[in-house]
């Protein structure tokens, strides 16, 4: 059989459409190529990326040092499993944990599978070191979370579209708002069985709801009074996206002289993904102590490319980037540039609520109901102008390009955005 080779966007639209299941609405535009903060269509229309594959290419697009230790890994070996060592991961364990100042790293793929794991070691902590009786341990989840699409982790979901339909749903959690410390107190005080919370550092999904300045470390502390475990989600807020390498930041070993982090929030489990492989490789990770991890031993959990020789070699690249071109830096600076330059549009708009977010982890709220299409009808809109955001929830514009992004070329896309915003505004 012959391949097939797309010659136009309709051409792939259409193939995606007959053989492809629908569990995407995606906009109606086919990339065909990507570098830095630009993507270009299948007809050649350049776009600046302002989704980031949701914070995955914080590095940019196919960025040349991540690109090379991709091929030069990939020419030499790409997957060994874990029945045998590679020389690749260790030198990658010891990259991670020394960045982050943690005793050990779980290497796994895709961030529901690191949210998993952790979830799985934060329930055999709470049975092998905390003696919670057998299967009674529960683990605190926050309302409107995500944290991946795996039937554990929608049986915690509070996301009708993301649960409905697929029980039965896995028992031992218990779900309180968000950003309310008294209802975490509240949990923490009314069970004795419970080994973890799980908590995303700012909501991405869920509109970018940054939480009180004091909340994380408040939850921390409250985590450590009860013996509870911690687990940061910080898939979508980690790796410099956030203005920080961690939106927790605790104790790592930033290399940004004004970090401007909370050191006293360290997680007892980090889970980390999608920008660990600057958008590259599936690569994900749970990191933690030793008197955490080592409830882990041969056997009790892995995964066939967890670790592989690829993986590791892009992750040590990707680390090393974020690094180099003082991302972190950057994001903060940026982001503080975008929400104050948006800000003075909001100020004289009638249809933009407001901005929110950290670093370059931001949204628009517009008004309209949470059903409507404005949302989405503004970013059809934008990327007619050349800029691609997709709405989160109804009527929320998540706004998250590359790090890698120039002052120059944000300011040309904040000229972008608020052009095309304008031209929804109610005519006067
Ligand atoms: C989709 C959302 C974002 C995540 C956090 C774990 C995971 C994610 C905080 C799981 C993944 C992705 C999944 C992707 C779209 C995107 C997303 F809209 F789904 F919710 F970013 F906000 N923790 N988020 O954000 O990581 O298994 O995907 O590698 O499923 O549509 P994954």
């Amino acid at each position: 059989m012959t391949r097939t080779t797309i010659n136009s966007s309709q051409e792939a639209i259409a193939l995606e459409s007959k053989y492809g299941a629908h569990n995407y609405h995606p906009l109606p535009v086919v990339l065909k190529e990507g570098s830095g903060v630009y993507l270009w269509d299948v007809e050649g229309k350049k776009y600046y990326d302002f989704l980031s594959a949701y914070s995955a290419v914080n590095q940019g697009h196919s960025h040349p040092k991540i690109t090379q230790a991709l091929i030069d890994q990939a020419q030499k070996l790409a997957l060994t499993s874990r029945a045998f060592y590679n020389d690749q991961l260790g030198a990658y364990e010891q990259k991670i944990t020394q960045t982050f100042g943690f005793d050990k790293v779980l290497p796994m793929n895709t961030g529901a599978e690191a949210v998993e794991t952790a979830l799985k070691i934060a329930r055999r902590w709470g049975y092998r070191v905390k003696m919670i009786p057998a299967n009674q341990a529960k683990v605190i989840v926050c309302a409107n979370n995500f944290h991946g699409r795996t039937t554990t982790i929608i049986s915690f979901s509070s996301d009708p579209t993301a649960q409905k339909d697929f029980g039965p749903y896995t028992e031992g959690f218990i779900q309180i708002p968000y950003n309310d410390i008294p209802a975490l107190a509240q949990a923490l005080e009314s069970d004795p069985h419970i080994a973890a919370f799980l908590v995303e550092p700012i909501q991405g999904e869920a509109g970018v709801f940054v939480p009180d300045p004091s909340y994380l470390a408040q939850a921390r502390a409250l985590c450590t009074k009860h013996r509870v475990l911690m687990i940061a989600d910080e898939v979508q807020t980690g790796i410099a996206r956030t203005g920080n390498l961690l939106a927790t930041c605790g104790n790592c070993t930033c290399v940004e002289a004004h970090c401007s982090g909370t050191p006293e929030v360290k997680p007892d489990l980090l889970v980390l993904g999608k920008a660990l492989s600057g958008g590259m490789y599936p690569v994900s990770a749970v990191l933690a102590q030793n008197e955490v991890m080592d409830v882990i031993e041969p056997g009790s959990h892995g995964s066939t490319f967890g670790g592989n020789p690829i993986a590791a070699a892009v992750a040590v690249a990707a680390l090393e980037v974020v690094e180099q071109e003082q991302l972190a830096l950057k994001a903060r600076v940026l982001g503080e540039r975008f929400r104050s330059s948006l800000q003075r549009y909001i100020d004289g708009s009638k249809i933009v609520r407001l901005v929110r977010g950290r670093g370059l982890l931001n949204a628009i709220v517009i008004n309209d109901h949470p059903d409507g299409d404005t949302a989405w009808n503004i970013c059809v809109a934008l990327s007619h102008a050349g800029l691609l955001a997709k709405p989160t929830h109804g009527n929320i514009i998540r706004f998250a390009p590359p790090l890698v992004i120039t002052e120059e070329q944000l300011d040309e896309c904040i000229d972008i955005i608020t052009r095309t915003l304008s031209a929804f505004e109610p005519k006067s």
